[in-house]
Protein backbone atom coordinates (compact mmCIF):
# COMPACT_ATOMS: atom_id res chain seq x y z
CA UNK A 1 0.00 0.00 0.00
CA UNK A 2 1.16 3.06 -0.97
CA UNK A 3 1.87 5.88 2.05
CA UNK A 4 0.92 9.02 1.87
CA UNK A 5 2.46 11.43 4.55
CA UNK A 6 0.61 14.87 5.55
CA UNK A 7 3.00 17.79 6.41
CA UNK A 8 2.44 21.42 7.31
CA UNK A 9 2.44 24.12 10.20
CA UNK A 10 0.50 23.76 13.46
CA UNK A 11 -3.19 24.43 13.27
CA UNK A 12 -3.63 24.38 9.51
CA UNK A 13 -5.89 21.19 9.59
CA UNK A 14 -3.77 18.23 8.93
CA UNK A 15 -5.95 15.97 11.65
CA UNK A 16 -9.03 17.38 10.12
CA UNK A 17 -7.56 16.21 6.62
CA UNK A 18 -6.57 12.92 8.00
CA UNK A 19 -9.90 12.29 10.17
CA UNK A 20 -12.07 13.56 6.90
CA UNK A 21 -10.34 11.01 4.48
CA UNK A 22 -10.13 8.27 7.28
CA UNK A 23 -13.18 8.68 9.56
CA UNK A 24 -10.78 8.00 12.43
CA UNK A 25 -11.64 10.46 14.81
CA UNK A 26 -8.50 12.22 16.23
CA UNK A 27 -8.25 15.41 18.43
CA UNK A 28 -8.62 18.41 15.95
CA UNK A 29 -8.78 22.35 17.52
CA UNK A 30 -7.93 25.59 17.15
CA UNK A 31 -4.55 26.07 18.55
CA UNK A 32 -1.27 24.66 18.41
CA UNK A 33 0.50 21.44 18.89
CA UNK A 34 -3.02 19.33 19.08
CA UNK A 35 -1.54 16.43 17.99
CA UNK A 36 1.28 15.06 19.30
CA UNK A 37 1.41 11.13 18.31
CA UNK A 38 0.81 10.07 15.39
CA UNK A 39 -2.28 9.52 13.39
CA UNK A 40 -1.67 6.64 11.43
CA UNK A 41 -5.14 5.16 9.01
CA UNK A 42 -6.26 4.09 5.59
CA UNK A 43 -8.01 6.60 3.52
CA UNK A 44 -8.44 5.96 -0.37
CA UNK A 45 -7.97 6.97 -3.93
CA UNK A 46 -11.14 7.31 -6.02
CA UNK A 47 -10.37 5.67 -9.89
CA UNK A 48 -13.65 4.61 -12.65
CA UNK A 49 -13.85 1.13 -12.06
CA UNK A 50 -12.74 -1.25 -15.14
CA UNK A 51 -16.52 -2.70 -14.18
CA UNK A 52 -17.35 0.28 -16.53
CA UNK A 53 -16.27 -0.49 -19.33
CA UNK A 54 -16.68 -4.44 -19.31
CA UNK A 55 -20.26 -3.90 -18.47
CA UNK A 56 -19.89 -6.65 -15.13
CA UNK A 57 -20.59 -6.38 -11.66
CA UNK A 58 -17.70 -6.25 -9.75
CA UNK A 59 -16.90 -8.10 -6.45
CA UNK A 60 -14.28 -6.53 -4.91
CA UNK A 61 -11.92 -7.30 -2.20
CA UNK A 62 -8.94 -5.22 -1.23
CA UNK A 63 -10.77 -2.10 -2.19
CA UNK A 64 -14.63 -0.61 -2.41
CA UNK A 65 -16.94 0.22 -4.84
CA UNK A 66 -19.54 2.52 -4.92
CA UNK A 67 -21.75 3.34 -8.13
CA UNK A 68 -19.29 3.98 -10.76
CA UNK A 69 -16.02 4.68 -8.34
CA UNK A 70 -13.26 2.03 -7.34
CA UNK A 71 -12.19 3.33 -3.89
CA UNK A 72 -8.09 1.87 -3.20
CA UNK A 73 -6.50 1.95 0.16
CA UNK A 74 -3.78 4.08 1.15
CA UNK A 75 -1.79 4.30 4.22
CA UNK A 76 -1.97 8.41 6.06
CA UNK A 77 0.19 9.39 8.63
CA UNK A 78 -0.73 12.64 10.01
CA UNK A 79 1.63 14.09 12.23
CA UNK A 80 2.64 16.56 14.69
CA UNK A 81 2.77 20.29 13.51
CA UNK A 82 6.30 22.01 12.07
CA UNK A 83 6.63 25.74 12.82
CA UNK A 84 9.92 27.79 11.32
CA UNK A 85 13.13 26.93 13.28
CA UNK A 86 11.46 23.10 14.13
CA UNK A 87 14.95 21.54 13.07
CA UNK A 88 16.90 23.80 16.11
CA UNK A 89 14.19 22.13 18.14
CA UNK A 90 11.28 24.97 18.09
CA UNK A 91 7.83 24.59 18.93
CA UNK A 92 7.75 20.37 18.92
CA UNK A 93 11.13 20.06 16.92
CA UNK A 94 10.90 18.02 13.76
CA UNK A 95 11.90 14.69 15.58
CA UNK A 96 8.77 12.79 14.59
CA UNK A 97 9.26 13.26 10.75
CA UNK A 98 10.44 10.12 11.52
CA UNK A 99 7.14 8.69 10.81
CA UNK A 100 7.44 9.95 7.73
CA UNK A 101 10.12 7.80 6.24
CA UNK A 102 8.16 5.34 4.45
CA UNK A 103 6.17 8.01 2.82
CA UNK A 104 5.87 8.18 -0.92
CA UNK A 105 4.51 11.23 -1.34
CA UNK A 106 3.92 14.26 0.77
CA UNK A 107 0.44 16.58 1.51
CA UNK A 108 1.85 19.77 2.61
CA UNK A 109 -1.64 21.47 4.11
CA UNK A 110 -1.49 25.02 4.68
CA UNK A 111 -4.12 27.40 5.83
CA UNK A 112 -4.70 28.94 2.55
CA UNK A 113 -7.20 32.00 4.24
CA UNK A 114 -4.09 32.96 6.44
CA UNK A 115 -5.97 32.77 9.55
CA UNK A 116 -3.23 31.22 11.34
CA UNK A 117 0.37 33.00 11.93
CA UNK A 118 3.70 31.70 12.01
CA UNK A 119 3.32 29.50 14.98
CA UNK A 120 -0.03 28.80 14.40
CA UNK A 121 -1.68 31.02 16.19
CA UNK A 122 -5.62 32.34 15.24
CA UNK A 123 -5.54 35.65 13.69
CA UNK A 124 -7.58 37.31 11.82
CA UNK A 125 -8.42 35.84 7.90
CA UNK A 126 -6.32 37.17 5.54
CA UNK A 127 -3.25 38.83 7.52
CA UNK A 128 -0.80 36.56 7.55
CA UNK A 129 1.02 35.28 3.87
CA UNK A 130 0.61 31.31 3.83
CA UNK A 131 3.53 31.55 1.21
CA UNK A 132 5.88 32.02 3.87
CA UNK A 133 4.82 28.32 5.25
CA UNK A 134 5.26 26.87 1.68
CA UNK A 135 8.97 27.92 2.06
CA UNK A 136 9.35 27.50 5.56
CA UNK A 137 7.96 24.29 6.67
CA UNK A 138 9.37 22.68 3.30
CA UNK A 139 12.58 23.60 4.18
CA UNK A 140 12.02 21.75 7.34
CA UNK A 141 11.62 19.01 5.89
CA UNK A 142 14.16 19.14 3.74
CA UNK A 143 16.59 19.88 6.26
CA UNK A 144 15.35 16.93 8.16
CA UNK A 145 15.89 15.11 4.91
CA UNK A 146 19.12 16.40 4.14
CA UNK A 147 20.58 15.50 7.26
CA UNK A 148 19.65 11.61 7.53
CA UNK A 149 21.56 11.52 3.68
CA UNK A 150 24.76 13.85 5.44
CA UNK A 151 24.65 11.37 8.27
CA UNK A 152 28.07 9.30 8.22
CA UNK A 153 28.76 10.45 4.60
CA UNK A 154 32.70 10.30 4.79
CA UNK A 155 33.31 7.13 5.84
CA UNK A 156 30.31 6.02 3.69
CA UNK A 157 32.02 7.43 0.70
CA UNK A 158 35.39 6.08 1.12
CA UNK A 159 34.29 2.62 1.53
CA UNK A 160 32.56 2.73 -1.39
CA UNK A 161 35.09 4.21 -3.56
CA UNK A 162 37.66 1.87 -1.79
CA UNK A 163 35.75 -0.90 -2.85
CA UNK A 164 34.43 -0.28 -6.46
CA UNK A 165 31.21 -1.09 -5.18
CA UNK A 166 28.05 -0.04 -7.28
CA UNK A 167 27.32 3.86 -6.53
CA UNK A 168 23.21 3.07 -6.67
CA UNK A 169 23.35 0.31 -4.85
CA UNK A 170 25.69 1.48 -2.04
CA UNK A 171 23.32 4.65 -1.92
CA UNK A 172 20.46 2.44 -2.37
CA UNK A 173 21.09 0.62 1.16
CA UNK A 174 22.19 3.54 3.02
CA UNK A 175 19.12 5.26 2.24
CA UNK A 176 17.14 1.95 3.22
CA UNK A 177 13.67 2.53 5.40
CA UNK A 178 12.95 5.96 3.50
CA UNK A 179 11.08 4.47 1.02
CA UNK A 180 13.30 5.09 -1.88
CA UNK A 181 13.50 3.25 -5.09
CA UNK A 182 16.72 2.73 -7.28
CA UNK A 183 14.99 4.59 -10.23
CA UNK A 184 14.73 7.19 -8.05
CA UNK A 185 18.30 7.40 -6.66
CA UNK A 186 18.93 6.99 -10.64
CA UNK A 187 16.85 10.33 -11.90
CA UNK A 188 18.68 12.51 -8.69
CA UNK A 189 22.01 11.60 -9.84
CA UNK A 190 20.93 12.16 -13.37
CA UNK A 191 19.13 15.45 -12.41
CA UNK A 192 21.62 17.05 -9.99
CA UNK A 193 24.49 16.21 -12.43
CA UNK A 194 26.27 13.41 -10.21
CA UNK A 195 25.89 10.74 -12.18
CA UNK A 196 30.08 9.66 -12.71
CA UNK A 197 31.59 11.40 -9.91
CA UNK A 198 33.35 9.52 -7.28
CA UNK A 199 31.70 10.21 -3.72
CA UNK A 200 34.63 11.29 -2.41
CA UNK A 201 34.88 14.01 -4.31
CA UNK A 202 31.41 15.81 -3.78
CA UNK A 203 31.76 18.71 -1.54
CA UNK A 204 29.20 19.62 1.00
CA UNK A 205 26.92 21.20 -1.61
CA UNK A 206 26.81 18.21 -3.71
CA UNK A 207 25.74 16.32 -1.03
CA UNK A 208 23.16 19.12 -0.30
CA UNK A 209 22.22 19.25 -4.14
CA UNK A 210 21.73 15.35 -4.29
CA UNK A 211 19.63 15.37 -1.21
CA UNK A 212 16.97 18.06 -2.29
CA UNK A 213 16.61 16.67 -5.69
CA UNK A 214 16.91 13.04 -3.96
CA UNK A 215 14.03 14.75 -2.08
CA UNK A 216 11.51 15.49 -4.72
CA UNK A 217 12.18 12.65 -6.62
CA UNK A 218 11.35 10.11 -4.07
CA UNK A 219 8.80 12.37 -1.86
CA UNK A 220 7.55 14.84 -4.05
CA UNK A 221 5.07 17.32 -2.68
CA UNK A 222 1.55 18.34 -3.18
CA UNK A 223 0.11 21.61 -1.20
CA UNK A 224 -3.23 21.31 -0.17
CA UNK A 225 -4.59 25.08 -0.02
CA UNK A 226 -7.05 24.30 3.22
CA UNK A 227 -9.89 26.75 5.01
CA UNK A 228 -10.47 27.18 1.17
CA UNK A 229 -13.96 28.15 2.79
CA UNK A 230 -13.33 30.90 3.69
CA UNK A 231 -13.35 34.11 1.56
CA UNK A 232 -10.02 35.45 1.81
CA UNK A 233 -8.62 31.80 0.68
CA UNK A 234 -9.73 32.62 -3.09
CA UNK A 235 -7.37 35.37 -4.13
CA UNK A 236 -4.59 33.45 -2.11
CA UNK A 237 -5.08 30.10 -3.77
CA UNK A 238 -5.15 32.17 -7.25
CA UNK A 239 -1.88 33.79 -6.52
CA UNK A 240 -0.41 30.17 -5.63
CA UNK A 241 -1.78 27.98 -8.38
CA UNK A 242 0.14 30.41 -10.47
CA UNK A 243 3.38 29.35 -9.07
CA UNK A 244 3.26 25.89 -7.52
CA UNK A 245 2.73 22.44 -9.62
CA UNK A 246 0.33 21.47 -7.54
CA UNK A 247 -1.89 23.49 -5.81
CA UNK A 248 -5.45 21.74 -4.19
CA UNK A 249 -8.21 24.27 -2.80
CA UNK A 250 -9.33 21.92 0.06
CA UNK A 251 -11.64 22.55 3.15
CA UNK A 252 -10.85 19.42 4.96
CA UNK A 253 -13.75 20.77 7.58
CA UNK A 254 -16.56 20.51 5.00
CA UNK A 255 -15.19 16.97 3.74
CA UNK A 256 -15.37 15.54 7.40
CA UNK A 257 -18.80 17.20 7.89
CA UNK A 258 -20.13 15.78 4.68
CA UNK A 259 -18.27 12.17 5.08
CA UNK A 260 -20.11 12.55 8.65
CA UNK A 261 -23.45 13.28 7.62
CA UNK A 262 -23.72 10.54 5.05
CA UNK A 263 -22.12 8.02 7.31
CA UNK A 264 -25.25 9.10 9.88
CA UNK A 265 -27.73 8.64 7.12
CA UNK A 266 -28.38 12.20 6.57
CA UNK A 267 -27.51 12.82 3.24
CA UNK A 268 -25.74 10.64 0.36
CA UNK A 269 -23.05 11.82 -0.12
CA UNK A 270 -19.86 9.83 -2.13
CA UNK A 271 -15.92 11.66 -1.87
CA UNK A 272 -14.80 13.98 -4.15
CA UNK A 273 -18.34 14.67 -5.38
CA UNK A 274 -19.64 18.24 -6.42
CA UNK A 275 -22.95 17.36 -4.37
CA UNK A 276 -24.92 15.48 -2.01
CA UNK A 277 -28.70 14.46 -1.70
CA UNK A 278 -30.53 14.79 1.67
CA UNK A 279 -31.93 12.05 2.88
CA UNK A 280 -35.24 12.89 4.83
CA UNK A 281 -35.77 15.35 7.53
CA UNK A 282 -32.73 17.42 8.59
CA UNK A 283 -32.79 20.56 11.47
CA UNK A 284 -32.93 23.97 10.47
CA UNK A 285 -29.49 23.87 11.83
CA UNK A 286 -28.02 20.82 9.72
CA UNK A 287 -29.67 22.39 6.77
CA UNK A 288 -27.70 25.82 7.06
CA UNK A 289 -24.32 24.15 8.11
CA UNK A 290 -24.70 21.90 4.24
CA UNK A 291 -25.96 24.92 2.74
CA UNK A 292 -22.64 26.54 3.62
CA UNK A 293 -20.35 23.48 2.46
CA UNK A 294 -22.26 23.61 -1.40
CA UNK A 295 -21.94 27.72 -1.55
CA UNK A 296 -18.45 28.36 -0.25
CA UNK A 297 -16.66 25.28 -0.66
CA UNK A 298 -18.66 22.54 -3.49
CA UNK A 299 -20.10 25.88 -5.97
CA UNK A 300 -16.91 27.52 -5.66
CA UNK A 301 -14.43 24.32 -6.10
CA UNK A 302 -16.52 21.79 -7.71
CA UNK A 303 -15.63 19.16 -4.27
CA UNK A 304 -13.97 19.44 -0.96
CA UNK A 305 -10.88 18.87 -2.18
CA UNK A 306 -9.70 15.55 -0.12
CA UNK A 307 -10.41 13.27 -2.68
CA UNK A 308 -8.75 15.30 -5.29
CA UNK A 309 -5.75 15.63 -3.08
CA UNK A 310 -5.32 12.11 -2.46
CA UNK A 311 -5.99 11.66 -6.04
CA UNK A 312 -3.18 13.91 -7.89
CA UNK A 313 -0.82 12.93 -4.80
CA UNK A 314 -0.96 9.21 -5.69
CA UNK A 315 -1.53 9.55 -9.75
CA UNK A 316 0.25 12.69 -10.92
CA UNK A 317 3.08 13.78 -8.09
CA UNK A 318 3.23 10.26 -7.44
CA UNK A 319 2.96 8.47 -10.94
CA UNK A 320 1.44 5.52 -9.96
CA UNK A 321 -1.59 3.71 -12.12
CA UNK A 322 -4.28 1.07 -11.22
CA UNK A 323 -3.78 -2.55 -12.21
CA UNK A 324 -6.42 -5.25 -11.65
CA UNK A 325 -5.15 -8.45 -11.76
CA UNK A 326 -7.73 -11.54 -12.32
CA UNK A 327 -6.78 -15.47 -12.61
CA UNK A 328 -9.73 -15.90 -15.15
CA UNK A 329 -9.59 -13.67 -18.26
CA UNK A 330 -12.81 -14.73 -19.48
CA UNK A 331 -14.78 -13.88 -16.48
CA UNK A 332 -12.41 -11.15 -15.18
CA UNK A 333 -12.57 -13.02 -11.41
CA UNK A 334 -10.06 -14.54 -9.12
CA UNK A 335 -10.55 -18.74 -8.23
CA UNK A 336 -13.52 -18.05 -5.97
CA UNK A 337 -15.19 -16.19 -8.07
CA UNK A 338 -14.60 -12.50 -7.60
CA UNK A 339 -15.25 -10.18 -10.26
CA UNK A 340 -12.09 -7.50 -10.62
CA UNK A 341 -11.33 -8.65 -6.88
CA UNK A 342 -8.24 -6.28 -6.35
CA UNK A 343 -6.76 -3.17 -7.56
CA UNK A 344 -3.27 -2.26 -7.11
CA UNK A 345 -1.63 0.70 -7.03
CA UNK A 346 1.62 0.55 -9.29
CA UNK A 347 4.35 2.87 -10.40
CA UNK A 348 3.98 3.97 -13.62
CA UNK A 349 6.38 2.28 -16.04
CA UNK A 350 5.77 -1.14 -13.97
CA UNK A 351 6.26 -4.46 -16.19
CA UNK A 352 4.34 -7.84 -15.89
CA UNK A 353 7.19 -9.47 -13.65
CA UNK A 354 6.66 -6.39 -11.28
CA UNK A 355 2.35 -7.05 -11.66
CA UNK A 356 3.49 -10.98 -11.23
CA UNK A 357 5.58 -10.03 -7.85
CA UNK A 358 3.07 -7.46 -6.40
CA UNK A 359 0.50 -10.00 -6.41
CA UNK A 360 3.17 -12.52 -5.16
CA UNK A 361 6.88 -13.66 -4.73
CA UNK A 362 5.85 -17.08 -6.19
CA UNK A 363 3.78 -15.75 -8.99
CA UNK A 364 7.20 -13.88 -9.85
CA UNK A 365 9.24 -16.35 -9.51
CA UNK A 366 7.71 -19.02 -11.45
CA UNK A 367 6.62 -16.34 -14.62
CA UNK A 368 6.19 -17.70 -17.60
CA UNK A 369 4.02 -14.87 -19.50
CA UNK A 370 0.81 -12.95 -18.70
CA UNK A 371 -1.97 -11.86 -20.70
CA UNK A 372 -3.49 -8.55 -21.07
CA UNK A 373 -7.15 -9.10 -21.04
CA UNK A 374 -8.58 -6.29 -22.43
CA UNK A 375 -6.17 -6.46 -25.35
CA UNK A 376 -6.18 -10.17 -25.47
CA UNK A 377 -3.11 -11.02 -26.06
CA UNK A 378 0.38 -12.95 -24.31
CA UNK A 379 2.83 -10.63 -23.03
CA UNK A 380 6.37 -11.16 -21.55
CA UNK A 381 7.92 -10.34 -18.46
CA UNK A 382 9.44 -6.93 -19.77
CA UNK A 383 5.66 -5.78 -21.39
CA UNK A 384 4.76 -2.59 -19.64
CA UNK A 385 1.35 -2.36 -18.25
CA UNK A 386 -0.98 0.16 -18.85
CA UNK A 387 -3.55 2.48 -15.87
CA UNK A 388 -6.46 0.24 -15.87
CA UNK A 389 -4.73 -2.42 -17.42
CA UNK A 390 -6.63 -6.12 -16.31
CA UNK A 391 -3.80 -8.61 -16.28
CA UNK A 392 -3.22 -12.41 -15.83
CA UNK A 393 -0.25 -14.17 -14.94
CA UNK A 394 0.77 -17.32 -15.83
CA UNK A 395 3.54 -19.10 -13.53
CA UNK A 396 5.04 -22.28 -13.00
CA UNK A 397 4.06 -21.66 -9.33
CA UNK A 398 0.74 -20.73 -8.40
CA UNK A 399 -0.05 -18.03 -5.66
CA UNK A 400 -1.08 -18.82 -2.08
N1 LIG B 1 -12.62 27.07 8.22
C1 LIG B 1 -11.97 25.93 8.25
N2 LIG B 1 -11.39 25.50 9.38
C2 LIG B 1 -10.73 24.31 9.36
C3 LIG B 1 -10.62 23.53 8.18
N3 LIG B 1 -9.91 22.42 8.48
C4 LIG B 1 -9.57 22.51 9.77
N4 LIG B 1 -10.07 23.64 10.32
C5 LIG B 1 -9.95 24.10 11.72
O1 LIG B 1 -8.58 24.39 11.97
C6 LIG B 1 -8.24 24.09 13.32
C7 LIG B 1 -7.04 23.19 13.37
O2 LIG B 1 -7.37 21.92 12.86
P1 LIG B 1 -6.46 20.62 13.15
O3 LIG B 1 -6.95 19.57 12.21
O4 LIG B 1 -6.44 20.31 14.60
O5 LIG B 1 -5.04 21.16 12.69
P2 LIG B 1 -3.59 20.45 12.71
O6 LIG B 1 -2.86 20.96 11.53
O7 LIG B 1 -3.74 18.99 12.85
O8 LIG B 1 -2.97 21.10 14.02
P3 LIG B 1 -1.91 20.54 15.10
O9 LIG B 1 -2.07 19.08 15.27
O10 LIG B 1 -2.28 21.28 16.31
O11 LIG B 1 -0.58 20.93 14.58
C8 LIG B 1 -9.51 23.46 13.92
O12 LIG B 1 -10.23 24.48 14.59
C9 LIG B 1 -10.28 22.98 12.70
O13 LIG B 1 -11.68 22.90 12.92
C10 LIG B 1 -11.26 24.01 7.00
O14 LIG B 1 -11.23 23.38 5.94
N5 LIG B 1 -11.91 25.20 7.09
MG1 LIG C 1 -3.15 17.74 14.28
Amino acid sequence: MITIGLIGKTNVGKSTFFSAATLIDVPIANRPFVTIEPNKGVGYVKVLCAHNELGVKCRPRNSICIDKYRFIPVTLVDVAGLIPGAHEGKGLGNRFLDELRRADVLLHVIDASGSTDEEGKPVPAGSYDPEVEIVSIQGEFDTWFTDIVKKDWDKFAKTVDLTGKDVVDSLLSKLSGLSINRKNIIEALRKADLMNEKLTSWSNDKIQRFALTLRNVSKPIVIVANKADKEEAKKIIERLKTKYQYVIPASAQAELALRKADKAGLIRYIPGESSFDINGQLSEQQLNALNYIKQSVLDVYGSTGVQEALNIATFNAGNNIVVYPVEDEKKYTDRNGNVLPDALIMPRGSKAIDVAYAIHTDLGEGFLYAIDVKRKIKIGADYEVNDGSIIKIVSTKASK
